[in-house]
């Protein structure tokens, strides 16, 4: 076989670089037979679900990790709910920024907020634009750890402290990440994570909202159960997000493991910016000082000038390689539909990463031949960037 730059791409007639297909995502799930008896034993029962013994104990587990009280629910989209409802957001505007996925936006919508959206900077929320559009109806903002790259928490709690406004983050890809060497959990007014079969710590569906502040903590497991506060009483109403028992059980075998699994996408994430770094026309996202993110996905922006081809078509001809990328955020949340009214913004770093980006895949089980030959079909592809652009087109 063909190694190295001698190789043909696949998309001129080479063979693919890899036999079986790499999807942009390969979920890592504890062996059944290691929580087995402990389902059996709650299906046996009938204790499957509303606050049974391994939600309660996948809690305290998951608040010792984050360094802060931890609350469970059904899935990310909900734990961010259930953190603005908590943190008081029924109306008002709320600063997001536009590069994230639709989860971010839809959810201030479905509390009765106005999303306003900010540019980036480095990837996730510039904490002087967002300061830019703070006004009088502004409640909060909800910043976003994108790609599980941690924000400037200190410079947005600093923002909160000024406006007296609160300070969230849908930290929905980030559970793994650590800043200043410790997991992420107990910043701003409160912190959500999601657990969904895409993540790296999955529970197949699954989330959690983290906070110091108890009050906030106390409101939001009330509002995951109808609002119950008093036995059936509701203070507030509230929705049915509970997590269910076999998902606290998934949760506790991968938490078990979970450093070494960090360690490793961070010594992935390494290797494919040490492989990529100095191919002309690709931009490395800048790895932030005192901080290891976990990596939900590796991204690259394509300049079409400098690679020689668009970031499409370098998706196409990964694509014939076996490696499934994917445009992870190509449609910034100011463009999508539901939020029409705020095409005419201009969002200037939003809108050139949202036309350049590339996601390339992490895997908590990733092989050195896996990103060792990510980074050579890319090498290679570049080296042919002219024939494999016409070859395409
Ligand atoms: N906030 C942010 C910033 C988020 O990114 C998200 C979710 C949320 C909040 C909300 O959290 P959750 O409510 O989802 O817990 C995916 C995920 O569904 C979504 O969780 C994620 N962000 C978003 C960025 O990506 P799609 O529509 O791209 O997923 P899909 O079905 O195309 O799957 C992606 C790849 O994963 C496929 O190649 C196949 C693979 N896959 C998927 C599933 C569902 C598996 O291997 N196994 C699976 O079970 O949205």
């Amino acid at each position: 076989m063909a190694t190295g730059r001698r190789r043909k791409p696949a998309a001129l007639g080479g063979s693919p670089r890899f036999s079986v297909p790499l999807d942009i995502v390969r979920p890592s799930f504890p062996d059944l037979g290691l929580f087995a008896e402990r389902f059996s034993r709650g299906l046996a029962l009938g204790q499957v679900t509303n606050h049974g013994p391994a939600v309660a104990e996948f809690e305290e587990r998951l608040s010792a990790w984050c360094g802060a009280p931890a609350v469970t629910c059904c899935n990310g989209q909900a734990a961010l709910l259930l953190m603005l409802r908590a943190a008081g957001i029924t109306g008002g505007e709320v600063i997001v920024p536009a590069y994230t996925f639709s989860a971010t936006p839809h959810a201030v919508s479905w509390v009765g907020a106005r999303p306003v959206f900010a540019d980036i900077r480095n990837l996730v929320i510039d904490p002087a634009d967002a300061e830019r559009r703070i006004t009088a109806d502004t409640v909060a903002i909800l910043a976003v750890d994108t790609y599980g790259l941690a924000c400037d928490y200190d410079a947005l709690e600093g923002l909160g402290r000024k406006h007296g406004i609160k300070i969230l983050v849908d930290s929905a890809p980030a559970f793994g990440t650590r800043v200043g060497g410790r997991p992420v959990g107990a910043r701003g007014d409160a912190q959500a994570f999601s657990f969904h079969a895409t993540k790296p710590f999955t529970t197949m569906e699954g989330g959690c909202v983290v906070s110091r502040d108890e009050t906030l903590l106390h409101r939001a497991a009330a509002l995951r159960n109808f609002g119950q506060v008093r036995g059936a009483d509701c203070d507030e109403p509230g929705l049915n997000a509970k997590m269910m028992e076999v998902c606290a059980l998934i949760g506790l075998e991968q938490l078990a493991t979970f450093d070494t699994v960090v360690s490793h996408r961070v010594h992935c994430a390494r290797m494919l910016r040490d492989g990529l770094g100095g191919i002309p026309g690709l931009e490395l996202p800048v790895w932030p000082d005192g901080q290891d993110p976990v990596w939900l996905y590796f991204p690259v922006l394509v300049d079409p000038v400098a690679f020689g081809m668009t970031r499409d078509r370098l998706a196409e001809a990964l694509g014939r390689e076996n490696i499934r990328v994917r445009r992870y955020f190509d449609i910034p949340c100011h463009h999508l539909g539901a939020y029409a009214a705020h095409q005419q913004i201009s969002l200037p770093e939003t809108e050139r990463v949202a036309g350049t980006v590339l996601a390339l895949p992490v895997y908590n089980d990733m092989t050195e031949a896996e990103y060792a030959g990510i980074v050579e079909a890319i090498r290679v592809i570049r080296d042919h960037a002219g024939e494999v652009a016409a070859a395409l087109a």
